[in-house]
C-alpha cells in the first residue's frame, strides 16, 4: 500500500511539471545544468530569428528557434550593470541606488550576504561559474590590483569566475580569474584612476598618433593596444588582454568549465562582450558581415556560441542543459568610437521595430531577444507571455527544488520558460538611467521625467517627457502613439499600480 502511494505521488508530481524529473537512485545525475548566455547590448531585432534579413546568426537561431522564443522579453534595464544586477539577485536594481553604469574601480555591488543565482544553484550542491563580463564592481572601492581581488564574483556564489571587471571600454584591461589578474607581472604593477593621468602616461587626447581607434565621444583616456579606453591605467604590461583575441578567449574559459565539470551539476553564467565598443572582432571576421564591426562582432558572437553548444554537445551534457539566452540591454550603434556602426548599418533595424534603444525608456531599451532552450524537453514555440530576467531566480530555483530564501522581485515562471503556458508576468518595472516605467499586460506607462528626451551622441530617444506617456504595445508596438490623454481611466489605473509596485 505505501509502495503504491509513493508511486503516485512521484507520477502526480510529474504530470504537474514535466520539468521535474523522476525520483531517481542517482539524484545528481539527473541535475540538470543550467547555463546562461548573455550577450551586451544585442538589440531585439540583430539575430535573424528576430526578424534581420540583412544579418545571419545560424547558431543563436538553433537556440532561439529550437527552444521557446520570447518576444516581451525584457532585460530589467537599459544599461548594463543594473541588469546583471537584477539577473543575479533577482532585485529591481533600482532598489539599489548605486546600481548604475559603473566604473572599474566601483566597489561590489551586490552585498556578500544577497541571495544570488549562484548561491541558489550551490544550496543544491552544484557548482557554479562566471566567464565573462562582470561589470558588478569589485572589493571594497579601494582595490589593489596587484594582490588578491576580494569581494568579488566568489564571494557571491560563484566557485570559479574567469571575467573582465567592467566592460571592454573600461580600464583595467586584463582578465581577473577567482580574484587574481592573469598573467601580472609583479615588476610591472598596476595602477588605476578614473580621475586623473598617471604622469606621462599617453591619452588619446596627448597622443592621437597612437590610436587605431578613434573615439567620438568620452574614450580619451588612457590607450591600450591603440585603443582610448574610459579611465587612466599604468602598468601590467603582460597582463593586458588582446582586444581580437577576447570572444575566443572566453570562448575556451567556458569550454573548458564544461568539460572539467560535465560529471557534476553545474551553473554557468557566460557573459560574453559582444557587440558592446569597443568592437574588435577577430580577423576571421572582418568585413564578414559588410556592415562594419558591430556587424562583425554579431557574427562572432554567433560562432562563439555555436562552438560552444558543440562542447555541450560532444561533451554529452546537452540533453541535460537548459540554456537562457538574452542580451543586458537593447542596441546602439554609436557608443562613443568612430567604428562606422552608423554608416554601415544599411538596411538593418537592431532594434527590430521598437522604439529607442541603449538608456531608453522606450521599449528598444529593455526589450531584448529572451529564449530558453532544451534539447528533448522544450518543445520549440514563441510565446508572448511577459518575462524578464529577474525571473531567472525564482524560476531556475524551482527547476532544481532549491529555496529561495530572499524577499525579491523574482516570480517564478518556470512552466512559461519551459513552455508548458503562456502565463507570464502581469506587470513588470522597467528602468533606464534610474527612472522607471511600467508595463503591464500590453500597455506600458511613463511617468512625467524632467530631462533630456534625446541623447545626441549616441542618437536615440530617451523616452523622457514632461507629460504622462501610454503607450498600447500590442496595436502600437513602436510606441508611435501617447494615448495618455484619449484613455484617462487606462492611465489612472496604470498611476495607481505603478506608485504600488514601486511602494511610493
Ligand atoms: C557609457 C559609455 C558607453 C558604454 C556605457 C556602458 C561614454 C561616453 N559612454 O558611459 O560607451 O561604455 O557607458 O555600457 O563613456 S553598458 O552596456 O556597460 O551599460
Ligand atoms: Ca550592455
Amino acid at each position: 500500500m505505501l509502495v503504491v502511494f509513493c508511486v503516485f505521488i512521484v507520477s502526480c508530481k510529474d504530470d504537474k511539471n514535466s520539468v521535474k524529473l523522476a525520483a531517481n537512485t542517482d539524484e545528481t545525475q539527473t541535475k540538470p545544468n543550467v547555463v546562461v548566455i548573455y550577450l551586451d547590448d544585442l538589440g531585439y531585432g540583430d539575430l535573424s530569428s528576430y526578424g534581420a534579413t540583412e544579418i545571419q546568426t545560424p547558431n543563436i537561431d538553433n537556440i532561439v528557434n529550437g527552444g521557446v522564443r520570447f518576444t516581451n522579453g525584457y532585460a530589467t534595464s537599459a544599461t548594463c550593470t543594473p541588469s546583471r544586477y537584477a539577473i543575479l539577485t533577482g532585485s529591481y536594481p533600482w532598489r539599489n541606488k548605486d546600481a548604475k553604469i559603473l566604473p572599474g574601480t566601483a566597489p561590489l555591488l551586490i552585498s556578500t550576504n544577497q541571495e544570488t543565482l549562484p548561491k541558489v544553484f550551490k544550496s543544491k550542491g552544484y557548482t557554479t561559474a562566471v566567464v565573462g563580463k562582470w561589470h558588478l564592481g569589485l572589493g571594497n572601492g579601494h582595490t589593489n590590483w596587484n594582490e588578491h581581488i576580494s569581494p568579488g564574483p566568489n564571494e557571491v556564489g560563484f566557485d570559479y569566475s574567469y571575467i573582465m571587471a567592467a566592460t571592454q571600454d573600461r580600464v583595467p584591461t586584463v582578465y581577473i580569474q577567482d580574484g587574481n589578474v592573469v598573467g601580472l607581472d609583479p615588476n610591472d604593477p598596476i595602477e588605476v584612476n578614473y580621475q586623473k593621468n598617471f604622469e606621462g602616461e599617453p591619452t588619446a587626447i596627448s597622443n592621437p598618433e597612437l590610436l587605431k581607434m578613434t573615439w567620438h565621444h568620452g574614450h580619451n583616456n588612457s590607450i591600450v593596444n591603440g585603443i582610448p579606453r574610459i579611465g587612466y591605467m599604468k602598468g601590467g604590461e603582460a597582463a593586458k588582454w588582446s582586444d581580437e583575441d577576447m570572444a575566443d578567449h572566453f570562448l575556451v574559459k567556458a569550454q573548458n568549465y564544461v568539460k572539467n565539470h560535465k560529471d557534476e551539476p553545474f551553473f554557468l553564467y557566460y557573459a560574453l562582450q559582444q557587440p558592446h565598443v569597443p568592437r574588435t572582432p577577430h580577423p576571421r571576421f572582418v568585413g564578414k558581415s559588410g556592415m562594419g564591426p558591430r556587424g562583425d562582432v554579431i557574427l562572432e558572437a554567433d560562432w562563439v556560441i555555436g562552438e560552444f553548444m558543440k562542447t555541450l554537445k560532444e561533451e554529452g551534457v546537452l540533453e541535460n542543459t537548459l540554456i537562457v539566452f538574452s542580451s543586458d540591454n537593447g542596441p546602439v550603434l554609436n557608443d562613443g568610437y568612430n567604428d562606422d556602426a552608423v554608416e554601415k548599418i544599411g538596411n538593418h533595424d537592431p532594434k527590430g521595430g521598437l522604439r529607442g534603444g541603449k538608456y531608453s525608456l522606450y521599449e528598444a531599451g529593455s526589450r531584448v531577444p529572451f529564449a530558453t532552450y532544451w534539447k528533448g524537453k522544450i518543445t520549440p514555440k514563441t510565446s508572448s507571455a511577459l518575462v524578464s530576467q529577474i525571473d531567472l531566480l525564482a524560476s531556475l530555483a524551482n527547476l532544481i527544488d532549491a529555496e529561495v530564501t530572499d524577499q525579491n522581485d523574482s516570480q517564478n515562471l518556470l512552466p512559461v520558460f519551459m513552455g508548458n503556458t503562456e502565463n507570464g508576468r502581469n506587470a513588470l518595472i522597467i528602468e533606464a538611467n534610474t527612472k522607471t516605467a511600467l508595463r503591464s499586460g500590453d500597455w506600458l506607462l511613463i511617468p512625467p521625467y524632467e530631462g533630456r528626451s534625446f541623447y545626441e551622441d549616441v542618437q536615440i530617444e530617451i523616452g523622457l517627457s514632461t507629460d504622462f506617456q501610454l503607450y498600447n504595445l500590442l496595436t502600437d508596438p513602436g510606441q508611435k502613439f501617447n494615448v495618455a490623454q484619449s484613455h484617462p481611466s487606462k492611465l489612472k489605473n496604470m498611476i495607481t499600480q505603478f506608485k504600488k509596485l514601486r511602494g511610493d
